[in-house]
C-alpha cells in the first residue's frame, strides 16, 4: 500500500500564521495579542472558524481553553491531544505558540485530504494564557485543564481590578466548573506539541526538528523594596533608604547567583520592574519586581531562593529597607518518557535531520504531564531569538514541524 500524501501545505500554514499575525495589537511592538484582550478574541474567532470549517465540533472548557475534535474509529479510545497557545507576550513574535495550534488545523486538514480516519478521537487545544499574565499567572488554561489554579489564583486582580475568575468567564469558561471537568490521569492517551524552539541549539548545529527531552520548572517571584521616598536635592546620601538602588543590587545579586556552576543549568531573569513614584527628583520609595528562575532540576530551583532570600536579608538590613517576596507561580520541571520520545524521533527521523534537546522555555507540556504522557517536537529559531519581534521559523521548516507532528500522530494512533 503507498504512502498517503502527508506534506502539509506550506502556503496554507503561512497564510493562517499571517492571518493571526494580522490579529495583534497595533499600539504594541512586534506582534501582540495579550490574553483577555480583544485582540485574543478575534483571534480566537478566526480561529472557530477554522475548526467550525473542518467540521470539528467545537467548545470552550470550563478554563476557557478553545477545543476542537473530532470523532476516532474507536470510540472507546481516549483522545490524542495537540495544542499550543494563541496568546502572546508584548511586543512578541509570530510564531511562539502559534505554529503548534495552526499545526493542529492543518494535521485535521492532511487527514481528510488523505481520507485517513484515526482509531483515536483527536482534539485540537488552544490554551487560553499561557505566557505569564497580568494575574502573574502562566499556563492558566491549561492549569485549569487538570485542576492546578489555586482558589487564590482564581481570585488575583489585574492592573485593572478584574478577578481571574471573571477574565475566565469572558473568555467562555465556567470556572465553578474546572474542578468537576478537569481531567484526570489516564483522560488523554497522549498530548503532542509543535513549538518553535526558541533558542539557537537547532539552528547552530545544522538540525531542522528537535526531539524535546525535558521541559524547565520555572519558580516566579514578586518582590516588594520599600524604602522611604525623600526629596533628591536636600536629603545627604548617608540619610537615604533608596527603594531602588537596593533593588538594583538584589537584581545583579541574582545575576551572580545564576553565574555560578551548578549541575544543570539555571537562569534568572528579572524582565519586569516598577518603580515608585517614579519622579526624577523623589528618592524611590518603593520598587516592585518579578523573578523567575529555571532549571530542569527542581531541588536546585528551591536551594538558590533560599540562598538568594538569605541575601535579600543582608541587603535590606545594610540599605534600611523592607523586602517582601511573594511566590507567584511554580511549574515543575519534566522529562518526556522514553517511549514518547522514541516514537517522535522516529517520526522525526522519517521527515528531517533530528536532534534531542531539554527545553529551556516552559510550556502547556508542564501541566498536561500531570495526567498524560507528553511529547514536543521543535523546529529552529533564526538565531535562537524569540519574544521579540524578530522571531522568525522559515515558512519550510514549519511545515517539516507539521509534516513531523503528523507522522508522530499517526504512529501513535497505531499503538
Ligand atoms: O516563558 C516561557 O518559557 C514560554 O515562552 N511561555
Ligand atoms: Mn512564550
Ligand atoms: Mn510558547
Ligand atoms: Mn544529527
Amino acid at each position: 500500500m503507498t504512502e498517503p500524501n502527508l506534506s502539509p501545505n506550506q502556503e496554507r500554514i503561512a497564510s493562517d500564521i499571517h492571518k493571526l499575525a494580522s490579529l495583534t495589537n497595533p499600539s504594541k511592538p512586534g506582534w501582540t495579542r495579550r490574553p483577555f484582550t480583544s485582540w485574543y478574541a478575534l483571534g480566537r474567532e478566526w480561529l472557530q472558524e477554522q475548526m467550525a470549517e473542518l467540521h470539528m465540533s467545537v467548545h470552550y472548557d470550563a478554563a476557557s481553553n478553545l477545543i476542537g475534535s473530532i470523532p476516532g474509529s474507536e470510540s472507546e479510545l481516549k483522545p490524542i491531544m495537540v495544542g499550543s497557545h494563541t496568546d502572546t507576550v508584548t511586543g512578541g513574535g509570530r510564531f511562539d505558540g502559534i505554529i503548534g495550534v495552526i499545526a493542529g488545523l492543518e494535521l485535521v486538514r492532511v487527514l481528510r485530504e488523505s481520507g485517513i480516519t484515526l482509531r483515536h478521537p483527536l482534539e485540537i487545544v488552544d490554551f487560553t494564557a499561557e505566557e505569564p499574565s497580568e494575574f502573574g499567572i502562566s499556563t492558566i488554561g491549561s492549569r485549569g485543564m487538570v485542576n492546578n489554579l489555586t482558589e487564590e489564583m482564581l481570585l488575583r486582580q489585574d492592573p485593572n481590578g478584574l478577578v481571574l475568575k471573571e477574565a475566565i468567564v469572558l473568555a467562555g469558561g465556567n470556572p465553578d466548573l474546572i474542578s468537576e471537568q478537569a481531567r484526570k490521569p489516564g483522560d488523554v492517551a497522549l498530548y503532542l506539541e509543535l513549538h518553535i524552539e526558541q533558542g539557537p541549539i537547532l539552528e547552530q548545529s545544522l538540525h531542522r526538528l528537535g526531539v524535546v527531552t525535558g521541559i524547565v520548572g520555572i519558580h516566579r517571584y514578586r518582590i516588594v523594596v520599600e524604602g522611604s521616598p525623600n526629596h533628591a536635592g536636600t536629603t545627604p546620601m548617608t540619610m537615604r533608604s533608596d527603594a531602588l538602588t537596593g533593588a538594583a543590587q538584589l537584581v545583579l545579586e541574582l545575576e551572580a547567583l545564576m553565574n555560578l556552576a551548578y549541575e544543570e543549568s539555571v537562569v534568572g531573569t528579572v524582565g519586569k520592574l516598577n518603580v515608585e513614584p517614579n519622579a526624577s527628583n523623589v528618592i524611590p520609595g518603593r520598587v516592585e519586581f518579578d523573578l523567575e528562575i529555571r532549571s530542569i532540576n527542581s531541588s536546585i530551583l528551591v536551594d538558590i531562593i533560599a540562598v538568594y532570600q538569605e541575601k535579600a536579608k543582608r541587603i535590606a538590613h545594610q540599605r534600611g529597607l523592607a523586602i517582601q517576596f511573594d511566590s507567584l507561580s511554580k511549574s515543575e520541571p519534566i522529562r518526556v518518557n522514553n517511549e514518547v520520545q522514541s516514537g517522535i524521533r522516529s517520526a522525526c527521523q522519517q521527515t528531517g535531520s533530528t536532534l534531542d534537546l531539554p527545553s529551556g522555555a516552559g510550556h502547556d507540556g508542564n501541566q498536561i504531564s500531570r495526567i498524560a504522557p507528553i511529547g514536543m517536537i521543535f523546529v529552529p529559531s533564526k538565531e535562537g531569538r524569540s519574544h521579540c519581534p524578530e522571531e522568525w521559523t522559515s515558512q519550510e521548516d514549519v511545515a517539516l514541524g507539521v509534516e513531523a507532528l503528523i507522522r508522530a500522530v499517526l504512529l501513535f494512533d497505531q499503538r
